[in-house]
């Protein structure tokens, strides 16, 4: 093949004369002491995606090089006949060049040989955050799903794992002073299998995934959401609801009217508890909150809830979530970390605005995240209604998998965080972008690749490369070389038209 064909597209790629050759996968070298994390995972990789040992004694070979610039995620490429030459000034843009020359292994090496046409690739994202969130609260998938799903993420340059970790069908996340979130809150009747089902992650496993995710330049962004989707904790603390129950671990999928009690300062005690259980696991400086969703019944009939409304003078139920919006982020403080919330966080913000460094997550189109710009908030793009939502059927087929919203690969490649509403500066405090995959119907690893793939491909060319750069009919050129890549990885994923 005459191309690279990656994805996502580089800032820059020029061909040269002639093509480097090498039989067996060339070794890769770097000064004592220099990239040697990045090494490793690419030599892991690579030798687990073509069960074939690296050749040392070969004469064709990789060379790393620390150089001053490109800097942040930056890299420069040089293949010429018999070396390939990645140079950056950091860790993040060698492994992102590294990744970029592993698409190319897994599509130029046929029959033993390795043939790749000489040229030099230039390239940076757009985007700092490109994200996949994978709900693991609907449906629990394992330790070792996750880390196949990490490994053909970082392919595509993803930066960020954003984790749910709790919602009303599962608590997953083990809090040691309430036990009983994962003795009782992880525990759900499973109607398709006619039984029970009970797992979370242990703190272990939990570490494990964070460094393994470390290792691969992907940040993880745990999620607790609150005050809303919370019947799982709920079943386990009764005591931390409205009426008291009884509560039961969710198996049907819904929008519930029971949420954490706000007259209770029992949710601050929860919050503070499950804030220095992440504040210990994760050394991201955010915290996903939640905040979506939430249902203003109970409180609207609660007593304790009237009476806070009335010590602090709102104007109704619906401001006490901009209040507990408010505590929770000045929580979070104290740990030095900082909240990001469902765009729902913007609204009933009269008495209590949204403190200034939140961050918006924006999914119900591209509206939450206009307005919060518009405020001087910052912002992660993740709209419904632009292919992010990977929930959703790749196209208009009643045979496809998902449900019944359609989100195409194409609409998700055309993704633009930075949307026309926003003027001026705003812009600047868009983050970037993810795509979403919530799992109430998806009860396998296997529906959650097909369902992931090829979009999460569309939506990090999206994030990372340069709108000049971006061209959906060379995307679809690209992608029909990446299918057989995604191929290799052993990734099930969907075939069919763009849109
Ligand atoms: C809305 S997106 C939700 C999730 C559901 C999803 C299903 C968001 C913040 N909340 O709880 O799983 O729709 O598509």
């Amino acid at each position: 093949m005459n191309e690279y064909a990656v994805i996502p597209q580089p800032a820059s790629i020029k061909y040269t004369e002639g093509n480097f050759k090498c039989e067996g996968l060339p070794a890769v070298f770097a000064d004592a002491g220099l990239f040697e994390n990045e090494v490793d995972v690419f030599n892991i990789q690579t030798e687990k995606n073509f069960d074939i040992k690296v050749c040392t004694n070969n004469p064709a070979c990789i060379r790393l090089l620390k150089t001053e610039t490109p800097e942040d995620e930056g890299y420069r490429m040089e293949i010429i006949a018999d070396e390939i030459r990645i140079s950056s000034a950091t860790s993040v843009g060698m492994f992102r060049g590294l990744q970029v020359l592993r698409q190319i292994f897994l599509s130029h090496f046929d029959d033993g040989v390795l043939s790749i046409p000489c040229g030099v690739v230039e390239d940076r994202p757009c985007f700092p955050w490109r994200g996949l969130m994978l709900d693991c609260a609907r449906n629990f998938f394992s330790v070792e799903f996750i880390k196949k799903l990490l490994d053909s993420l970082c392919l595509h340059h993803v930066s960020i794992f954003h984790w749910h970790l709790t919602d009303d069908q599962g608590w997953r996340l083990p809090v040691k002073k309430y036990p009983l979130l994962t003795e009782l809150g992880c525990k759900r009747y499973d109607s398709r299998e006619r039984s029970y089902s009970q797992h979370f992650y242990t703190e272990a496993e939990i570490r494990e995934i964070v460094a393994y995710a470390a290792a691969r330049h992907i940040e993880v962004v745990p999620e607790v959401d609150l005050p809303g989707h919370t019947n799982a904790a709920l079943a386990a603390y009764p005591e931390l609801g409205c009426t008291g129950g009884p509560y039961k671990v969710e198996e049907r999928f819904s929008v519930f009217e029971d949420v954490l009690c706000a007259g209770n300062d029992g949710l601050f005690d929860l919050a503070q508890a499950v804030f220095e259980t992440l504040a210990d696991l994760f050394p991201s400086k955010y915290v996903h909150i939640g905040g979506d969703e939430v249902k203003f019944d109970r409180w609207n009939e609660c007593p304790k809830c009237q009476k806070r409304i009335t010590e602090l003078e709102l104007d109704g139920a619906p401001q006490l979530q901009s209040w507990i919006t408010y505590r929770l982020t000045g929580l979070l403080a104290k740990y030095g970390k900082v909240a990001i919330g469902w765009d729902e966080i913007l609204e009933n913000t009269e008495k209590f605005p949204l403190p200034e460094n939140a961050v918006v997550m924006s999914w119900r189109g591209s509206e939450g995240g206009n307005k919060a710009a518009e405020l001087g908030r910052r912002v992660v793009m993740s709209p419904n209604s632009s292919g992010c939502y990977l929930d959703h059927k790749h196209i208009d087929d009643p045979e496809e998998l998902g449900r019944k919203w359609v989100g195409t690969v194409a609409k998700a490649f055309h993704l633009t965080p930075i949307t026309d509403e926003m003027g001026g500066d705003a812009g600047s405090l868009v983050l970037g972008g993810q795509g979403n995959l919530w799992t109430e119907t998806v009860y396998a690893g296997k529906l959650a690749e097909y369902l992931i793939f090829p979009r999460i491909c569309a939506i990090s060319e999206a994030l990372w490369t340069a709108d000049k750069n971006r061209d959906i009919a060379d995307f679809h050129k690209r992608l029909l070389v990446h299918r057989r890549r995604l191929d290799g990885l052993g990734l099930l994923h969907y075939t069919g038209p763009l849109e």
